[in-house]
């Protein structure tokens, strides 16, 4: 069994910061689980565009509010505690923050440690481990 703390976690190398938002990756490959999984601060005020190519992502909202546009198809959709969004086909996204929101997201494949996005909003398949 593995038992991680967040207040702990955050104090480690698990704490990634970066442009407008940080995660605390308290799963992650190097635990077998198939996934990772992670609780992420989105800064108010943010503006991410983001597209996990290598990575299929779920994130569900537990505080804070704001709202995510699947660039596809141009649609707008709002988040607040108790939502979730799925992006099931690698979906290319932005997301705005209108106040800091809280989420936990899972990863599938895990990710390895320390990963940030890169110039196209991917996080790449070999990112750095800890
Ligand atoms: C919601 C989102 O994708 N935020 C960026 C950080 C990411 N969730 C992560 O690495 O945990």
């Amino acid at each position: 069994m593995i038992v991680r703390d967040l207040a702990e976690a955050r104090t480690t190398r698990r704490h990634v910061e970066s442009k407008g938002w940080d995660s605390t990756r308290l799963l992650l490959k190097s635990d077998n689980m198939g996934f990772s999984f992670h609780i992420t601060t989105i800064y108010a005020g943010g503006d991410l565009p983001m597209h996990y190519k290598n990575h299929l992502e779920a994130v569900y909202c537990i505080s804070g509010e704001g709202e995510i546009e699947d660039l596809a198809t141009g649609e707008v959709h709002q988040i607040r505690p108790g939502v979730l969004y799925a992006l099931d086909k690698n979906d290319k996204h932005i997301l705005r923050g209108r106040t800091e929101m809280t989420m936990a997201c899972v990863f599938n494949p895990p990710l390895n440690g320390r990963e940030v996005h890169d110039e196209t909003g991917a996080y790449a398949l070999e990112g750095e481990t800890i």
